[in-house]
């Protein structure tokens, strides 16, 4: 449809104005149509109609499998984390990609498994200088060829934020690189300085201590008694209300609730009168971060409320590894029930986390599955949801599973196995292993010997009970697997260490 302004027939016409306005807008219809048939073609749906949702991805940091009230947590109050659990589908076997940060961010904004993209360890990692191996050559940030969920979602039409931590590379790798449209308070840190304002901003010795500082972006337009989490929530809102006229992916990606445990003192005093003798989890000052991370959820599930669009909205509330239980004198922070140890480690304390989807009017209200599923799945997950496309190629490579049939409750993900891959030393004795879920069982391997352990998580979710020597048939099958696998991802392996000093790991302080 091509429009040809007539010279005669305009130069005859008494009504010149309305025609004219009749031919304009007839133009402009024209040029809207042909420009969302080329979108539509390109993206598989229009990039502006309110009938693709919203997405909605809150990461918490270090928060525990047993953190929240839904999870069996009688020391912390989560009520607005229990109702969204109430309202969306709850997990029970739902794992981070790796037992720390950095890698399983990568895992979630990919759909692909930290072995894959050399992303193995937490940025930039612990030294071990005279341990029995040394890590490979791992990257310590994500490759701007990788095609984010971000870049996956900008290119569909999406207004897309990423709000709080990052910690996948500084400089020319920051969100920005990676399909966000807006970046607040994301940088190469793990860590903040910490939690009030200035967030440690002109404190050099917090800056180390936390191998991250000062929070970027935030700190300028901050006041004092600011608390982080609040205010990464205030800026989260903003973006919603600028896009909520169009589809939009928000990457809330909270600081809290890692260390430096700092916490508004009314909430640590509410928490102190609440300890009692013999509770496992009994820390005041980690409980009142994790209900300032429980308000969050609360105020944006009450904005998607108040703008109407919650029901157009999915909500995806996970963690990045297991809850900080301490090592070497240190009580850490929390307890993560009846699993074993906390992030760092191999065992399902490390790995296991909280996973909650709210998927209005499909996944069952207050639904629970028990399907293993790992942080890879979110990708392809929310393509699916959305109807992006994304990249082919790099579609291809994605390890994760679409895990939709399990929200509608259709049937289970086209994969049967879950690995692991940490060619690193970590919370000490963590060294290098490699781990397989498969059913019911998990073997992890280590690469300083080959030793291996398996265990049958239905019956021992404690991981306390080695089932390797007496079931050797199905231990070396399940190893036989992770070997394949490693090799399928091209996993980069630890090596021997040349200053190994025959004595077992000892950090580098
Ligand atoms: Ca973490």
């Amino acid at each position: 449809m091509t429009f040809r302004p007539s010279a005669a027939r305009l130069a005859s016409n008494r009504d010149l104005p309305r025609q004219l306005l009749h031919q304009i807008t007839t133009l402009t219809l024209t040029i809207v149509t042909l420009g969302l048939s080329i979108s539509s073609e390109k993206y598989g749906f229009c990039a502006t109609s309110r009938s693709v949702p919203n997405i909605v991805l809150i990461l918490a940091d270090d928060l525990g499998w047993w953190d929240l009230g839904c999870y069996g947590s009688v020391f912390h109050e989560t009520p607005h984390l229990d109702r969204l659990a109430g309202q969306g589908m709850r997990f029970t076997d739902a794992y981070a990609a790796c037992n720390c940060c950095s890698p399983t961010r990568a895992s979630i904004l990919t759909g692909k498994y930290p072995a894959r993209l050399h992303v193995t360890d937490w940025i930039p990692g612990t030294n071990f200088p005279t341990a029995k191996l040394r890590p490979p050559a791992w990257l310590q940030h994500l490759p701007p060829e990788e095609v984010t969920l971000a870049e996956a979602l900008q290119a569909a039409g999406y207004a897309t934020a990423a709000v709080g931590k990052w910690h996948l590379g500084r400089e020319p790798f920051l969100p920005q690189s990676q399909g966000f449209d807006v970046n607040v308070a994301g940088n190469h840190s793990g860590a903040p300085g910490s939690y009030f304002w200035p967030y440690g901003h002109g404190d050099p010795a917090r800056a180390n201590r936390y191998h991250g500082g000062p929070v970027p972006d935030v700190y300028a337009g901050g006041r004092p008694g600011e608390y982080l989490t609040d205010r990464l929530t205030d800026e989260a809102l903003k973006f919603i209300e600028a896009n909520r006229e169009r589809p939009f992916f928000l990457y809330l990606a909270h600081y809290a609730v890692h260390t430096p445990l700092e916490a508004k003192k009314e909430l640590i005093e509410k928490y102190k009168a609440r300890v009692r003798p013999g509770q496992r989890q009994n820390n005041p000052t980690y409980a009142a971060m994790v209900e300032s991370l429980d308000q969050s959820v609360g105020r944006v599930l009450a904005r998607l409320e108040a703008l109407g669009i919650a029901g157009r909205t999915i909500v995806v509330f996970t963690s990045d590894n297991g809850g900080y239980v301490g090592y070497g004198g240190n009580s850490g922070a929390t307890w993560n029930g009846p699993l074993r140890l906390g992030k760092g480690s191999c065992y399902e304390g490390g790995h296991r986390v909280p996973l909650v989807i709210r998927w209005p009017s499909v996944a069952p209200a207050g639904s629970v599955c028990r399907e293993p599923v790992v942080s890879v799945d979110l990708y392809p997950t929310i393509l699916a949801l959305t109807g992006a496309r994304g990249d082919a190629k790099h579609n291809a490579a994605v390890d994760g599973a679409d895990i939709t049939p399990l929200l509608r409750q259709t049937g289970k993900p086209a994969r049967d196995a879950i690995y692991w891959h940490y060619p690193h030393y970590n919370v000490l004795p963590q060294t290098p292993y490699g781990a397989i879920r498969q059913g019911d069982y998990k073997l992890i391997e280590y690469d300083e010997d080959q030793r291996i352990e398996l265990y049958n998580l239905k019956d021992d979710l404690g991981e306390t009970t080695d089932l390797a020597g007496k079931t050797p048939q199905l231990a070396g099958a399940l190893r036989a697997r992770l070997a394949t696998w490693r090799q399928s991802v091209g996993a980069q392996m630890a090596q021997p260490n040349p200053n190994y000093d025959g004595h077992p790991a000892d950090r580098d302080l």
